[in-house]
């Protein structure tokens, strides 16, 4: 496979790159792309090192697959443009998630959607991909009725930028703002933008696309997005209430069997997932399973995973994976 990695030079590119080489995809050639501030500077896959092409030169190059992670805006100009040239796109921004022509995929649970004829691929939001693994086997099993959803979030997942901004108040140094609050000793309950309705782009990221993965539009999901000093992943509390009652035990048993999921939920031994583990990890990871004993039939959790990982990097590579299994590319 012809594989151009669009945003090659960024955070979540890099990911890309690594899991790439980590999961032996099966690249021919590789195409690293960035702006036109990034052509010609070299970056490593496998240990050889490989130029910077900008966007025209790699739409031209009519590359097999295209993992975009560019920014939204990035990719509403460019993705139909590798799409009209015959590459099937994979991406990671906001910008097609919603759009109803277009799949939004979690692998585990909707890849069979997918045709030859989807040419634009969405791939979810980080905090929604983790979540939503999490609960899909038990939408199946219990019917949810509604989701109440508290995330602590990883700086990661706003860029280089954040990271930076962390490092410098470590230091005492002033320097450029990723966020308009200290986030040394902080938690920011914003993440991303306001929309009209008083939440943020994120909260309604987590409302409209689990709706869409899990189609069900009958489902309610609330939810309070917040940025903390964290690198390694995003954690999230979970308040699901079911249709169905269920036995704590056998939700453990269900996640237990549910793939890309491992469940951490011993209190005996303290273990519970936490982002300083679920770094670097490719699975997404729930314990603190207990009933919600103010109300029947409904169950709280605490999700973990890195949004660098499963939240885009992985879960965009194991579409592209399903591709080439399902032979649509
Ligand atoms: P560049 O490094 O040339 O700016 P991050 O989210 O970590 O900031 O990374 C964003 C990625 O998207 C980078 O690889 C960046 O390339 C790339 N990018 C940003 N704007 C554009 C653009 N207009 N065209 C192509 N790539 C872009
Ligand atoms: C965050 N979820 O952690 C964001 C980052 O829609 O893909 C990714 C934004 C997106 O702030």
């Amino acid at each position: 496979m012809r594989i151009a990695v669009v945003g090659a030079t960024g955070m979540v590119g890099e990911v890309m790159l690594k899991v790439l080489a980590e999961r032996n995809f099966p690249v021919t050639e590789l195409i690293p792309v960035a702006s036109e501030r990034s052509v010609g500077k070299e970056i490593e896959y496998k240990g050889k090192k490989y130029k910077v092409v900008g966007m025209q030169t790699a739409v031209d190059m009519k590359a097999d697959i295209a993992l975009f992670s560019a920014g939204g805006d990035t990719s509403l100009e460019w993705a139909p443009k590798f799409a009209a040239a015959g590459t099937t796109v994979i991406d990671n921004s906001s910008a097609w998630r919603m759009d109803p022509t277009k799949k939004l995929i979690v692998p585990e649970i909707n890849a069979t959607e997918l045709t030859a004829a989807d040419k634009i691929i969405a791939n979810p939001n980080c905090s929604t991909i983790q979540m939503v693994l999490v609960l899909a086997p038990l939408h199946k099993k219990y019917n949810i009725k509604r989701v109440i959803v508290s995330t602590y979030q990883s700086i990661t997942g706003t860029g280089v930028k954040a990271v930076q901004q962390l490092e410098n108040e470590y230091a005492g140094l002033q320097g450029e703002m990723a966020y308009k609050y200290p986030i040394h000793r902080n938690a920011i309950p914003q993440c991303d933008s306001f929309e009209e309705n008083g939440y943020t782009k994120e909260e309604m990221k987590l409302v409209r696309e689990t709706k869409k993965i899990l189609s069900d539009n009958t489902i309610a999901v609330t939810a309070t997005a917040v940025r903390v000093p964290i690198v390694g992943g995003h954690s999230e509390a979970v308040n699901v209430e079911f249709s169905n009652d269920f036995d704590v035990n056998e939700v453990r048993n269900i996640l237990h069997h549910t793939d890309g999921v491992v469940v951490q939920d011993n209190n005996d031994t303290y273990t519970y997932p936490m982002p300083m583990y679920a770094q670097g990890k490719d699975e997404v990871f729930v314990g603190r399973i207990r009933r919600d004993e103010s109300q029947e039939n409904t169950l709280n959790m605490w999700i973990v995973a890195d949004n660098l990982r499963k939240g885009a990097a992985t879960n965009t590579i194991q579409i592209a994976e399903y591709l080439i299994a399902a032979k649509l590319v």
